[in-house]
This record gives structure tokens, C-alpha cells and sequence, in this order.
């Protein structure tokens, strides 16, 4: 009996172990709980949930994990091209800045604020009411953006942030209840349909859907990949990263500016690390990765760089009341490539 037992417990425990290192599709994935979006981001155990429910063991495997954002990094020879492109447009605009990133407020393309893009709100949401966010969160997400393009967050202040040409309006306000295109995530079929169906206007029009984020806070298409695939333009944010969710801290409405800025034409700024041309703006110092969380003080991940990593950036990884600014560089390089493809197109 006792050696039957034995052999039992050996089999309990070996059975334990291999159901234990069954790989995990995310590294540091824990589970499932439901809902995570009404609770915080970052739970009282330093573990973070995704907007998918998985939930990571630590703050970096959650950014490690890629979750943060989910637009791709165009490659050197696309940067290239679409360089070339903006070039070309400066050239026949007359010259002047643009694109580089060496401007100074007084030789800008546009005006700050000069430039008021319509949104088109695209609130998708699933039967059982997840993600059914209401209109004052629309509200807020729009006014938390003209805050963040007019260079007037708060409250962690390093340097002075940027006042972009930029500012939305409201034009539009969609809802819908399906639960595919809930969960639709980039590249999927689900985002093909959803997108397909609720696309309104033409290139200079922003359409902002609101679902699960397929498990990310968001991502956004770039302006050079507007003619190729007209439909597919614009960006897609997880709802509880509207202002007025609980989803510390990333509720902020920091994840909408964020892809905003890719849709306007911005990389990240840690992309290329810390070789070559990095996001094609000059005032934004190269990082060699994301940064995550809430630094302060400074860091210097590289050090043959001159400049200290811009964590403060919209266009870096950092929880959302410690991103705050744009630069003057990236005012350029949005300016140059809303004239180059998306106005009046
Ligand atoms: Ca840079
Ligand atoms: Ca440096
Ligand atoms: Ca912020
Ligand atoms: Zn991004």
C-alpha cells in the first residue's frame, strides 16, 4: 500500500512538471482573469495583465512581450524610400524644413495647431457589454490629444514639450457589438472585416476604433502605407486606455497619442537602437530599447549618442503620466509627412 502510494505521488509530481513546462505562447504569461480592463494594469503583486487577460509576472515581461504597441517597424530601405518621398515633396513645396528634425519653432511647415483632423470613432464592443465605453470617454480621449499635440501635459515635466500642428474634432461616432472584431487584432481577418465595414473618409481623415487591442494597447498604420491600403488606415486602441477606465497606468488616453503619432508618421524613438538613423529625428537622442514604467534622472543607454534617452517621449514606452511631450524635430517630420501623404488626399 505504502509503495503503491509512493508511486502515485512519483507519477502526481512528474505529471505537475510537465504540464508546468508546457511552453507559453507569452514569456511570463500566469493565467487568465476577466475583465482586465476594470481593474488596474498593474496589480499589488507587480504582476501586469493585458488587455487580453494574460497576465505577465512582471512590468517588463509585459513590455518585453511586445504588448505595448503592435505597429510594425518599417526597415531601413522603407525609411529610405519614404525619406526620398518626403525630400522630393520639400523640393517642390519650395524647400524649406521638414522631415530632418532640425527645426526650430519659427521655420515649421504649418502653424501650431493650425491642422484640426475630423475623427471618426469607431466603439466596438462585445454582447456581454465588455468594452461598451460611453461618449464622455470618447469625449475625454479627444481633449486628453489636443492636450498632449498642444504640448500641455502634466504633470512630470523634464523639458519643454512641443506645440504640434496638430488638433481633432469629433466627426463621428460609430458602435457596433461583435465579438470577432472585439477581438480582432493586427493583421487579422477580423481587423480586415471591422475596418472594411466602418471606414469612413479619405487620407486626411483619422478613424479611431476602440476594441480588446487583440491584447495590446494599440497600433496604427503609417502614412506611406495610405495608398496601398486605404481601408485598413488608422488606429486601433484598447478601450480601457481612454481616460476614465481603471487601468493604471496606461488610462490616460496616452496609448491614443501614441498611435496617433505613428499614424501622423512617428517611430518609435528607440527604433534602429542605438546605429544609424534611428526614428529620422534629430532632437530625440537614440535609445538602444523601449523604456518602461516611470524613470527619472537621467539615462544614457547610448553612450557614443550624444543626449540622454528621451523616456519622456509619446513615442517611447513609459506609463502614461510620466510620456508628456513631442519634440520640435518631430513637429518636422509630422508636418513633412501630413503634407507629403495626407493632405487633401
Ligand atoms: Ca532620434
Ligand atoms: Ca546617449
Ligand atoms: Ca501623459
Ligand atoms: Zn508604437
Amino acid at each position: 500500500m505504502k509503495k503503491f502510494s509512493l508511486a502515485l505521488v512519483l507519477f502526481a509530481l512528474s505529471f505537475a512538471f510537465l504540464l508546468a513546462s508546457v511552453p507559453l505562447k507569452d514569456a511570463g504569461a500566469q493565467g487568465r482573469p476577466e475583465n482586465p480592463g476594470e481593474q488596474s494594469a498593474v496589480r499589488a503583486d507587480g504582476r501586469v495583465v493585458a488587455p487580453d487577460g494574460v497576465v505577465f509576472e512582471s512590468h517588463k515581461a509585459f513590455i518585453d512581450a511586445g504588448r505595448r504597441c503592435n505597429t510594425r517597424h518599417a526597415d531601413d530601405i522603407e525609411i529610405e524610400k519614404i525619406d526620398r518621398k518626403l525630400a522630393a515633396n520639400r523640393a517642390a513645396n519650395g524647400g524649406g524644413q521638414g522631415g530632418g528634425g532640425t527645426s526650430t519653432d519659427g521655420s515649421r511647415l504649418y502653424a501650431t495647431g493650425s491642422i484640426t483632423i475630423p475623427v471618426y470613432f469607431h466603439v466596438v464592443s462585445k454582447a456581454d457589454g465588455t468594452g461598451n465605453i460611453p461618449d464622455s470617454w470618447v469625449d475625454a480621449q479627444i481633449a486628453a490629444m489636443n492636450e498632449h499635440f498642444g504640448g500641455q501635459d502634466g504633470p512630470v515635466y523634464r523639458e519643454a514639450a512641443a506645440n504640434m500642428s496638430f488638433r481633432f474634432a469629433l466627426a463621428g461616432l460609430t458602435r457596433t457589438v461583435n465579438d470577432t472584431w472585439y477581438a480582432a487584432g493586427p493583421g487579422s481577418t477580423a481587423e480586415s472585416q471591422m475596418k472594411n465595414a466602418l471606414r469612413v473618409g479619405t487620407a486626411d481623415d483619422l478613424n479611431f476604433y476602440t476594441n480588446s487591442g487583440g491584447g495590446y494597447l494599440g497600433w496604427a498604420t503609417f502614412p506611406s502605407d495610405y495608398t496601398s491600403k486605404p481601408k485598413m488606415d488608422g488606429v486601433v486602441c484598447y478601450w480601457a486606455s481612454l481616460p476614465g477606465s481603471n487601468y493604471v497606468p496606461y488610462n490616460e488616453g496616452d496609448t491614443g497619442t501614441h498611435e496617433v503619432g505613428h499614424w501622423l508618421g512617428l517611430y518609435h524613438t528607440f527604433q534602429g537602437g542605438c546605429a544609424g538613423s534611428g526614428d529620422g529625428v534629430a532632437d530625440t537622442p537614440a535609445e538602444r530599447d523601449s523604456t518602461f514604467g516611470c524613470p527619472t534622472g537621467s539615462l544614457d543607454t547610448c553612450r557614443r549618442n550624444a543626449g540622454l534617452d528621451p523616456y519622456e517621449n509619446f513615442m517611447d514606452y513609459t506609463d502614461d503620466p510620466c510620456m508628456y511631450k513631442f519634440s520640435l524635430g518631430q513637429v518636422d517630420r509630422s508636418d513633412s509627412m501630413w503634407s507629403t501623404y495626407r493632405a487633401g488626399k
